[in-house]
């Protein structure tokens, strides 16, 4: 398994429209491992293929919510391919969101409580579900990933900008301090 770069703002892959994974073979599968051993190093619960500069409709989720005797996460992935949200509940709720692709930058986001989802498993196996909770809110947000939205594009214009500027500054600060 390989740890891939994840691509972060204001790369302008981030904001192309992913193209449909046309049939799930080796390569598919092999691109799943390797964005869940990204996703684990970074460490996140969700990422996206076009986060690894694969414009591809695919994400992965793994919330870890729970833990076992020795405390250690257990691992609960779940892979999502051409992945559409057939239903979103007319009852919203705010979530504090993150994105690798936006390090270090929280925002409180309103999106949909319950969506009802339709997609292809891993195993090629097309599967349908309703989602709540942490679920719901990171599908949602890798579903946009794949459409080119950042949860930033969900602030006003304002707050977004100021994000923007704050990852710029940091990566500046980073790359300074790396060469000194
Ligand atoms: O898509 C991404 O960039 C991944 C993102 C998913 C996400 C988080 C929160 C709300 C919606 C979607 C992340 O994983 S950010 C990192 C994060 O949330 C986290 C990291 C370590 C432990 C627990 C959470
Ligand atoms: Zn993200």
């Amino acid at each position: 398994m390989a740890l891939l770069p994840i691509i972060e703002i204001p790369d302008p892959i981030l904001r192309t429209q992913s193209a449909p994974v046309e049939s799930v073979g080796d390569d598919i599968r092999k691109l799943v491992d390797d964005m869940f051993a990204t996703m684990y190093a970074a460490p996140g619960i969700g990422l996206a293929a076009v986060q690894v500069a694969v414009p591809r409709r695919l994400l992965v989720i793994d919330l870890q919510e729970e833990e076992d005797a020795e405390g250690e996460p257990v691992r609960d992935p779940h892979v999502f391919i051409n992945p559409e949200i057939l239903h979103r509940s007319e009852a919203r709720k705010i979530y504090n969101e993150g994105c690798l692709s936006i390090p270090d930058q929280y925002a409180e986001i309103e999106r949909p409580d319950i969506v009802r989802a339709r997609w292809t498993d891993e195993k090629g196996q097309e599967r349908e579900a309703e989602f709540g909770g942490l679920m719901s809110v990171c599908l949602q947000h890798e579903v946009d990933h794949l459409n080119g939205v950042l949860f930033i594009d969900h602030l006003s214009r304002l707050k977004r900008d100021m994000v923007v500027k704050k990852v710029i500054k940091a990566r500046k600060e980073r790359e300074k301090a790396a060469i000194l």
